[in-house]
This record gives structure tokens, C-alpha cells and sequence, in this order.
């Protein structure tokens, strides 16, 4: 079974070289790590491409045209399936996903599509963000879950493991360019009718490097959701 875990970053120098670190550490076999930069400023991307040169399963795809979060994550995820990826992990490079449920998150994918790190189940807990931040995501998710009419408890999780064969069904049409990305992947698989389980984890917000989240980001971000909502409607989707 090839496991690989897919990361997008944008100027995350001093966060990588530690969270490849921390999953290698992890010890777990037929795992292979891939960073999807785009061309990253502050050179996130020779880093990686060092590591890669004396780690075999690290990879760097670099992206050069159409910087974006959802850009950047679909062609990930598509480089995975394309590297016949059995399993898909995918999380950010800031350490607000710490890997350390990376073991769980592969023990409860055997019985599910996808499983989900959860800020919104018993046992979770989000710590370091502002009461505005929580309240933005609270309103945000809520949002989501009435428009798209999802289950799911934590639709903006962003750590997130999949079988491949769910994945297969969703990434190649994928359109988002920013961070809906995850809401995009959500619905999608929804609709598919995966099965999801939602784990809880502690996320902790970033301590380095600086937030790609704008209010602008956000505003499209209801905008897209909202655009997937009429698609699906009109039977486009
Ligand atoms: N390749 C690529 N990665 C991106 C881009 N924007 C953000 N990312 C990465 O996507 C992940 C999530 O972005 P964050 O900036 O942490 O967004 P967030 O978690 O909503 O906000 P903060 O934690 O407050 O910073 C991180 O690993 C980023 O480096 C982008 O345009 N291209
Ligand atoms: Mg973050």
C-alpha cells in the first residue's frame, strides 16, 4: 500500500524542513511525502528540493504558472494518484495539522472514503486563534453546512486522508483557485457519497510564517460555495 501525504506551500521556509521531518519520523512504511510549492518567494522550494536529493520518497513539484491554494492542491493531489497512490493525506504546511494523527488517520481510512482531522467533534480543540477568527470560521461553516447541506461537523478542515478511489472520482475536475479548494473537495465527495469520519485533533494556529488568508480570500470563498450550490441545482454537477 503507497501512502502519500500532499502539502501545498507558499512561503513556509521555516516550517518545512521540520514537518517533513516530523512525518519521517513517523516511521510508517511505503510513505512518500510530496510538497507542492509555488515558487515560493522566500525559496521554500530549494529546501525541499535538498531534502529531496538525499530522501528518495520526498518530493517537490513546483509550480511556475497560476500561483493558487486550489491550483496547487488539485495538481497535488492528481501527481498521487498519478504516482499510484493507494492513500492520500493532505495537510498544511504550517503545523496547525500536527502529523502526530497521521497513524490514526491510516487506521480509520480502512473502513471509510475519507477521513477528516476534526476542530468540531468531542474530543477536539482549537487553540491560539482570536475569538474573531473562531467566530469568522464558526458563521463560515455553518454557511457552508445549510447551502451544501453537509453532514460534516469541521467543513473548512483542510487535514484530510482519502482513499484513492473517492479521490479519482473528484480531482481531475476540480476548479477552485484559492482556499474553497476544501469546501470543493467536501461537496464533491459528497455528492459521490463518500463515507466520512470526522477524528478530533487539537489545531493549533500557525506560530511561524504568515497567514495566505485574507478577507478577500474569504469573501470568494462564500462566493464559490454558493456557485457550487446553483450548479448542483441546475443538475450541472
Ligand atoms: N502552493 C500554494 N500553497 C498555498 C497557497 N496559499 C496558501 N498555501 C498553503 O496552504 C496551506 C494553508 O494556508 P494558510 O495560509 O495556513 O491558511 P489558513 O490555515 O487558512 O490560515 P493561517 O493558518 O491563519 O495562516 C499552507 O500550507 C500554505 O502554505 C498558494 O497560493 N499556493
Ligand atoms: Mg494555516
Amino acid at each position: 500500500m503507497k501512502i502519500y501525504i500532499m502539502t501545498p506551500t507558499y512561503n513556509e521556509k521555516e516550517n518545512i524542513a521540520n514537518l517533513i521531518n516530523e512525518i519521517l519520523k513517523l516511521n510508517i512504511k511505503n510513505l512518500h511525502i510530496v510538497v507542492v510549492d509555488d515558487n515560493s518567494p522566500d525559496g521554500t522550494w530549494k529546501i525541499v528540493e535538498e531534502i529531496s536529493k538525499k530522501k528518495k520518497n520526498v518530493h517537490l513539484l513546483l509550480r511556475k504558472t497560476k500561483r493558487g491554494r486550489g491550483y496547487a492542491g488539485k495538481e497535488g493531489f492528481i501527481y498521487c494518484l498519478k504516482n499510484k497512490a493507494d492513500i492520500i493525506i493532505e495537510m498544511d504546511a504550517d503545523f496547525s495539522h500536527n502529523p502526530k494523527y497521521i497513524p490514526l488517520m491510516l487506521k480509520e481510512i480502512k473502513n471509510y472514503d475519507i477521513v477528516l482531522g476534526s476542530r468540531r467533534v468531542k474530543g477536539a480543540k482549537e487553540i491560539g486563534r482570536n475569538l474573531i477568527r473562531r467566530t469568522i470560521t464558526y458563521f463560515a461553516n455553518s454557511y457552508i453546512k445549510l447551502m451544501l447541506g453537509i453532514k460534516v461537523k469541521d467543513c473548512n478542515s483542510g487535514y484530510r486522508c482519502f482513499k484513492r478511489n473517492i479521490l479519482e472520482k473528484i480531482a481531475y475536475n476540480l476548479k477552485s483557485k484559492g482556499p474553497a479548494i476544501v469546501q470543493e473537495v467536501l461537496f464533491s465527495a459528497h455528492l459521490k457519497k463518500a463515507k466520512i469520519k470526522e477524528i478530533p485533533i487539537t489545531f493549533i494556529n500557525r506560530k511561524r510564517g504568515a497567514s495566505k488568508l485574507g478577507i478577500k480570500q474569504l469573501a470568494i470563498g462564500y462566493f464559490m460555495v454558493l456557485k457550487l450550490k446553483i450548479k448542483h441545482l441546475m443538475g450541472f454537477i
